[in-house]
This record gives structure tokens, sequence and C-alpha cells, in this order.
């Protein structure tokens, strides 16, 4: 168990603290204790230097260590095994993104087909947009034959085209060349990981710069491809995201009501849950079971997703989802995949909490199993919802303990939005970009890690940008760090240096606009390439970068990578297992600049972050002879 006296340490919040410190009371065991018996991890692994991918092994290389230790069984040196454990990271991430990018366009399919009448299209306009963006002729279309039409095209993006993802039309010229010149112009989503797993195999691709430029194609299938069909497909089902008021931290937990915390990262079964939780019938159960309500909180991106759209609270990120059910108030987690911790089937078991995965790919032993599909899904909703009714008749009111007061927030700016606010054209920012109000953009995205202080880089690093007039653009569970500091709301334009205020109360924004989820970061690409078109240049001529501070996973690498090969220069908080190749760490840390005009940079330390891709923003509005 993590001891008291390193509470503080853990994170700066007082919702986490509290419910770090009822843990330790209650003998549950969380993500920092388990941290704690992991640590010191091995060092082969953190390098990267670990091979196991052929029962010849596995495999510990040491290039220092000798000839004897230098080479893998079957001659593979440290390079070239970094190499192709880090393209096996980048594929696996843009295969999760892009496989929930393929469970929309199923559904989006499944309303053409009139297969469902669970599911509809919000966005009509939106769908007529993009059909008409990619050259599907709607005249005489139905809006079904409209959606089956674009599902289709969207399906063959993820097949073996040999040709550009559709989406990819969209970068800049000078950005397309660059792809082409490097074999990097991302074809089918599939193919690109497929290949990745074919390259890395023993005895296929034995150059290490080779895997990684192929890392970036994958990388960029799923930027341009999977995460941005994921994007644009849950818009026009869902509707696109408008400014919306909510609220966030543990704190929007009812202790009157029954509460359902949705979590994991695609739309498609947390509305489901939402208009349940709506309907009058179930709403009537809930109130003949002693409860007040039914609420519905987010935790991760699939909370994203709801907030952006239906202004629905958030109760936390990826550090908090264990903490939200140590609350002894949570009545069912229900989950579809991505992030969601093994262990919240222990934590739930420690409570009344229902435990509920409804994806056929995401089981999780000692949970209850609810598949949910086009065909079903209002129907299993109703029936989850009911089930966590029936928890709260069992709840025990001696361990709820709900901290804090929520924060409120302001969400929901899709380009659309942030467009809109504008006058319907990027002109305004592109001159307040140029006049130096506002010097630069980046997206504070992605995760926590406990081997970091929670949110603590997050936070800081964007206050930090803000006081230099940078606007921060903020994704996944970077969101809910900015929310609880107050950075998503207009007032905290106060903590903006003078220009970007300015710009904030003249728009009535706040300084940090949240876009959306994990795979909204595709919004920020669409975005960069809007601004680029416009200004006439190209992504790596703006001043914009990236961060994702407190990253994780492997999608956050395949975010990362795809963000660099798209021109922008980006901040990881810690770096990936690659520090054992100085060849690949040199790549990423300097030679990819000489490719895609990018590259990584890694500091830990917030202000530092700052300082650096201050420092990138500075040399870029000179480039453009703009002041610095
Ligand atoms: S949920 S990938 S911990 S942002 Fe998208 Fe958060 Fe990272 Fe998962």
């Amino acid at each position: 168990m993590a001891k008291e006296r390193e509470i503080h340490d853990l994170s700066p919040w007082e919702d986490a603290q509290k419910m770090i410190a009822k843990a330790q009371r209650e003998g549950v065991t969380l993500i920092w204790d388990r941290l704690k018996d992991q640590t010191p991890h091995c060092t082969f692994c953190e390098q990267g230097l670990t091979c196991s991918k052929c029962v010849m092994g596995p495999c510990r290389i040491n290039p220092n260590g000798g000839p004897k230790k230098k080479y893998g069984v079957c001659g593979a040196d440290g390079d070239l095994t970094v190499a192709r454990n880090f393209g096996r990271f980048v594929a696996a991430g843009a295969s999760a993104h892009s496989d929930h990018g393929r469970d929309l366009l199923e559904t989006l399919a499944a309303i053409g087909d009139g297969k469902t009448t669970d599911y509809g299209i919000r966005d009509e306009a939106k769908l007529e947009r993009i059909c008409t963006e990619l050259g599907i002729e709607v005249e005489g279309l139905s809006v079904r034959e409209r959606a089956k039409a674009l599902a289709d095209l969207f399906f063959e993006d993820y097949g073996c085209r040999s040709h550009n993802v559709a989406f990819s039309g969209r970068a800049p010229q000078k950005r397309k060349d660059i792809w082409k010149r490097f074999g990097c112009t991302p074809r089918g989503i599939d193919r690109e990981c497929v290949e990745m797993l074919h390259r890395t195999h023993m005895g296929v691709d034995c150059d290490p710069v080779s895997i990684c430029l192929h890392a970036s194609r994958t990388a960029l299938a799923d930027g341009w491809g999977g995460s941005m069909i994921a994007t644009e497909v849950s818009d026009i089902i869902f509707g696109t995201p408008k400014p919306v008021k909510s609220m966030v931290n543990l704190g929007v937990l009812k202790e009157d009501q029954v509460n359902i915390l949705v979590h994991g990262h695609s739309p498609i079964v947390s509305e489901m849950i939402l208009a349940a939780v709506r309907e009058p019938e179930i709403l009537a159960k809930a109130r003949e079971a002693g409860a007040a309500g039914i609420n519905i909180a987010g935790l991760c991106c699939t909370g994203n997703e709801l907030l952006m759209r239906q202004g629905v609270p958030m109760a936390g990120n990826h550090l908090m989802t264990e903490l939200a059910i140590v609350t002894g108030a949570v009545e069912m987690v229900i989950v579809d995949y991505q992030c969601i911790m093994p262990s919240l089937v222990n934590v739930a078991g420690c409570y009344h909490t229902k435990f509920v995965s409804t994806s056929d790919k995401a089981k999780f032993p000692g949970g209850i199993h609810m598949e949910f599909h086009y065909n079903n899904a209002r129907e299993k909703a109703r029936e989850a919802v009911l089930m966590a009714v029936e928890a709260f008749t069992r709840r025990d009111p001696a361990k709820v303990e709900i901290p804090s007061k929520p924060m409120s927030i302001t969400s929901g700016f899709s380009n659309e939005a942030i467009l809109g606010a504008l006058g319907g054209t990027p002109e305004p920012l592109v001159q307040a970009l140029q006049a130096g109000k506002v010097r630069g953009v980046v997206g504070i995205v992605g995760c926590n890690n406990p081997k970091l202080k929670h949110d603590h880089v997050h936070v800081n690093l964007a206050k930090e940008l803000l006081k230099r007039d940078i606007l921060v653009l903020a994704t996944g569970c970077a969101t809910v760090a900015m929310g609880k500091a107050g950075l998503l709301e207009p007032e905290a334009a106060s903590q903006a240096g003078a220009g970007l205020a300015e710009v904030c109360r003249a728009l009535g924004i706040p300084p940090v606009l949240h876009v959306g989820s994990c795979v909204d970061n595709s919004r920020i690409l669409h975005l960069c390439a809007v601004l680029a078109n416009y200004a006439g240049l190209d992504i790596s001529d703006l001043p914009v970068a990236a961060s994702a501070p407190e990253w994780y996973s492997e999608k956050a690498a395949a975010i990362g990578l795809y963000a660099v090969a798209s021109g922008v220069y980006t901040h990881l908080g810690l770096p990936p297992h690659i520090l054992g190749s100085s060849m690949i760490t040199t790549l990423a840390l300097k030679g990819l600049d000489d490719v895609f005009g990018a590259c990584f940079a890694v500091e830990s330390g917030p202000l530092q972050a700052a300082e650096l891709i201050d420092g990138r923003i500075k040399a870029k509005r000179l480039a453009l002879g703009w002041s610095a």
C-alpha cells in the first residue's frame, strides 16, 4: 500500500487524495501500489532491448556488453531490436483507434442498410458535406443511401488500397509530397498495421530506419484514416459537438441517485445508456428503488464523447477510474474498450458496484458480460440500467464518501464550432497568429501515468503556455486535468497573456478548448490542415506543437508519431522504450526533423517543456517573418 505521507505526491487533487486515503483504510489495492510492487522495472525492457518475438529467444541485447551479448540469437542488434519493438508498439496503437473507427463504420453501414432502429443520423448536413468532400454524388440519394455510400467508401480505406486513404486529401500538397518522397503515404489502414507485423517478423525488414519510416506510415493511417473516420462518423451519427456547459471531478456523483459510470472510448454504448437513463419508465423504477434519479457520468474517452455532445459530466480520467469506485457511491461501471484496467473488476468487488462489459472484443473475467450490437443496443442498455437500479438498493451508506465540489467546465469545441465562432473562416485565427496576439497553438493530449504526479505536468504546462499567449487545445484524459484546474472556463482568460486573453474575451471562449477524445486528435490534425491550406503553408511551417505530457499507451505513441509525421513538433513527458538504441533515439529527437520538418522532445518538467515548445514556436514565427 502507498503510505499516507506519499498521497500528496501521487495527485494534487482533493478528490483523488481523499479516495486514496479511503482505499488505504478499506484495504483496496490501487494502481500506485502495483507500480511500487513492480519497481524497479527490468532495464532491458525499459530500453526496448528485449525480444520475445521468436522461440529461439527470448533475447536480451546489451549493446555495450561485448560481442557475446550484442546480438540476439537471430543476429539482431540493439538498433534493430528497438525498432522492431517500437514498430509493433505503434501498430498496436493505430490498430486500437482504427478498430474503434471500424465499429462506428459498421454502425453507419447498418443505418444505411436499415438494419438498426436504435441508431440514426443526427447530423445530416455533415453527412452530406463529407460525402461531397470525398466525391460521392449525393443528388437524388436518400439519407440512408448517403450513409451506405460513405460507409462503403470508408470500408475501402481499411483494406488493400494501394493509394492514399481518403482523408489524407485534406493535407497540404507539400505534406503529401513529403509522404510520397519517403514512402509514407498512408494506404489501407489494416494494410499498414499488418505490414508492420510482417516487417518485424524475424528475417524480414532488418533496417531500423526503414522500420521506423513504416511506423510513421502506420501512424499516419491512424491519424488521417482510422481516427479521422471514427471522429467524423461519430459526429454524423451522434451529432457534431457545439459549446456546452458541464461539470468535472468526483463531486459529480450524487449521493441520492443511482450512479452509472460509462468508461472506455466508443460512443456506441454510452449514447444508448444515456438514452435509456432518460426513459420515464426507467426513471420511475429508480424512484421506486428509493433513488431521486439516475446520474450518468463519464470516465476517460467515452466520457469525453458524451461530454462533448451531450454535456454529460466527467467523473475523472485514467488515474481516477479506480478511485471513482472507491467512493462507494457507484452502482455500475459499464465499459466498451481501451484504458479499462482489469483491476476495476476487483475494486468493484470491494463494493456493491456492478462491472459490465459490452464488447465482444473486450471481456473481463469476474465482470458481467452483456454484448451490445447495433440491433439490440437500446434493449441491452435498458437491461443494464435496471441492473444498476437494483444495485442501488444494496448500497452501503456507511461506505459512501463523495469528495469535493464539482468544477464547472465548457466543452464541445469541434472544428465546426471553432470555425463557427470565428465567423465561418480561419482568417481571424490566422490574423491573430500573424499579429502575435495568439503566438501559437498547442494540443495537450493523452493519458495519465502513475510514474508521474497525476495531472501535474498537464496543468502546469498548460498554465505556462497560456501566459505566453499560446492557445491550448485539450483531448483525452488531459481534459479532466484542465477542467479540475479551472482552465476550461472563459474566466480562465485572466491566466493568459494579454494578447490571448483579449482574443478569448472577444470570442467568449476559454483559453483551453476541449476538442474531444483520443480519436479526436484527428480534429487537431484537420484544423492544422485547414490553417495551413488557408495560409498557403505546410503544417510544419505553422507555430503549432503537440504534447502528451503523461502518456502511457500504445495509442498515444501512434498519436505522437502521426503528429510528427504530419509536421507537428511533439513533446512527450516520458520516453518510449527506445533508449537502448542511440540511432533510434537520435532519429526521434533530431533526424525526423530532416524527414518530416518536426521531431520529438522528451521532458518531464512542465516549465522546461514549456520552454522547449515556446522555443520551437518562436523559431516557426520568425521563419514566417512574424514577431517572435
Ligand atoms: S482514455 S488512451 S488514458 S487519454 Fe482515451 Fe485517457 Fe490515454 Fe486512455
